[in-house]
């Protein structure tokens, strides 16, 4: 039975509605640890930007008490979700808690990264020298010696290591601003477990950095003791091998600044000119989907981003999404473009109304998903050996050789822009295509006119010889 701090939710649901009762053996430490927790939270005035990370094991259910924000991690993830939660929203005070089985053995790696970045948010790490919650097994900082359900005649240390000192460890990193052990054990030394709760904190309301509070927390159930024996061994047997003390408080330090990340746009990024206009809503419009493909290198990407800006700038809804992985290694690259009358669904496009292939691999990959009635362009070059799907119409477009005989050989993605524009295939207004085209450019305005010329050139033999 603990009394009710303000940090916490009124009464505790968990075991019976109206109880104020946890659900911690009596002596246990996790219930002064979270009093402490609580009542600092509420202390500092913390209760509106703290988000509570829960852990696995006997402190588990702790978002049935605290009246903050909660999220319950995996088994030893809590500071892996604490880290994504304070990246995400850095005003809010991020706390995982989490036991000896929890941080010391499955989740060491996730936490002692965290701590290494000196991510911000405060770590209260409970050290019962157990895993409690499934029954007493032996945990990474099990004594010496000590009895547990893996270990029956005591840790061998020949055979289970030693006892993982976290604190000591953790203190070998640069980054962390506060690390402390404490212990619950008797009044005196919960009245430093006190202040360290609250510094801890204190550092995440000024966004100061990593803080680790390391709590020796006794288990009379799994220790089979009763609880004064549990806080004696505490203090008799695991402060022997735990010392107590403040191992490091750089807390009156500035906290270091990031390098600032310049702010760019996906129009900066990818060169497009930013004159998209508000997409209107148009039932009647039959949503396109197209798929280019073709070696990383040949403008692919570029292509389909000239025909999604141009959508953009016509008032339609838009997606255009690239597909790189290991194939920008002489392999295929790809991207595609959903243009529609509404919100688009889902930018992945499995059966594209348009296949555009500018190499072998991107047509045997691509070709049999093409939907019928649908039609594929590709590079005439490229011998086409396989079937065609039924009802998929067909254009061998020498986009190569219309480039390089217009003076850009590099230029084949623009060539068959040009032939796209006249066999009607993206049905996009011609002026919003070009300045797409040249907007395309914008970083090298010598190529704009080169390239106005092969996109010409492909359109009149794109007409005269597919049309
Ligand atoms: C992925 C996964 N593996 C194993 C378990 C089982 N499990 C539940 S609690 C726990 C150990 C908890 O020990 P500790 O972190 O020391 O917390 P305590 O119960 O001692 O407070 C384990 C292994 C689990 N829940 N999830
Ligand atoms: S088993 Fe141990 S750690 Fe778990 S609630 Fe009981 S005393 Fe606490
Ligand atoms: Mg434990």
């Amino acid at each position: 039975m603990i009394k009710s701090a303000q940090g916490f939710y009124e009464t505790f649901e968990r075991r019976e509605p109206g109880t104020k009762a946890t659900h911690f053996c009596p002596g246990c430490g996790h219930g002064i640890i979270h009093k402490l927790i609580a009542e600092a939270i509420a202390d500092l005035g913390l209760q509106d930007r703290a988000v509570f990370v829960s852990p696995v094991g006997c402190a588990a259910f702790c978002y049935y008490y605290f009246d903050t924000g909660n999220v319950a991690g995996p088994h030893g993830r809590a500071s892996a979700v604490a880290t994504g939660i304070s990246r995400a929203l850095p005003d809010k005070v991020v706390i995982a808690y989490q036991g000896d089985g929890d941080l010391g053995a499955i989740g060491f790696n996730n936490a002692f990264q965290a701590a290494n970045r000196g991510e911000k948010f405060a770590c209260f790490f409970v050290n019962n020298s157990i895993f409690a919650m499934t029954g007493g097994q032996m945990a990474p900082t099990t004594l010496p010696g000590q009895k547990t359900t893996t270990t029956p005649f005591g840790r061998d240390v020949v055979k289970a290591g030693y006892p993982l000192k976290i604190s000591e460890v953790f203190n070998q990193l640069e980054a962390p601003v506060y690390i402390e052990r404490v212990s619950v054990a008797d009044t005196k030394r919960i009245m430093q477990a006190k202040k360290a709760v609250r510094k801890a904190l204190e550092i995440q309301r000024d966004g100061k950095g990593y803080a680790f509070v390391e709590f020796l927390s006794q288990c009379p159930t799994n220790w089979r003791m009763d609880a004064l024996q549990a806080a004696d061994f505490v203090t008799n047997e695991m402060e022997k091998v735990f010392p107590l003390g403040c191992l490091r408080d750089r807390s009156d330090m500035p906290a270091p600044a990031p390098k600032p990340i310049p702010q760019k746009t996906l129009g900066d990024l990818f060169h497009s000119s930013g004159n998209g206009k508000e997409a209107k809503l148009d039932e009647s419009f039959r949503e396109k989907k197209f798929k280019f493909s073709g070696f990383g290198g040949q403008g692919i990407l570029s292509l389909g981003l000239v025909i999604a800006e141009a959508a953009g700038s016509a008032g339609r809804f838009v997606s255009w999404f690239p597909s790189y992985g290991p194939e920008q290694r002489g392999g295929s690259a790809s991207c595609s473009v959903v243009i529609s009358g509404r919100e688009v669904g889902s930018p992945t496009v499995d059966n594209p109304d348009v296949l555009v292939a500018m190499n072998q691999p991107s047509l045997e990959k691509f070709l049999p998903t093409v939907r019928p009635g649908g039609t594929l362009v590709y590079e005439a070059s490229i011998p086409l050996t396989m079937p065609v799907p039924s009802g998929v119409k067909v254009y061998a477009f020498p986009a190569m050789k219309v480039a390089a005989e217009n003076g850009v050989p590099k230029a084949a993605n623009t060539a068959l822009l040009g032939a796209l524009t006249a066999l009607g295939l993206h049905g996009l207004p011609e002026p919003e295509i070009l300045a797409a085209l040249d907007a395309s450019f914008a970083a090298k305005p010598a190529l704009v006119e080169k390239n106005r010329k092969v996109y010409k050139a492909a359109f009149a033999w794109a007409k005269e010889n597919l049309g």
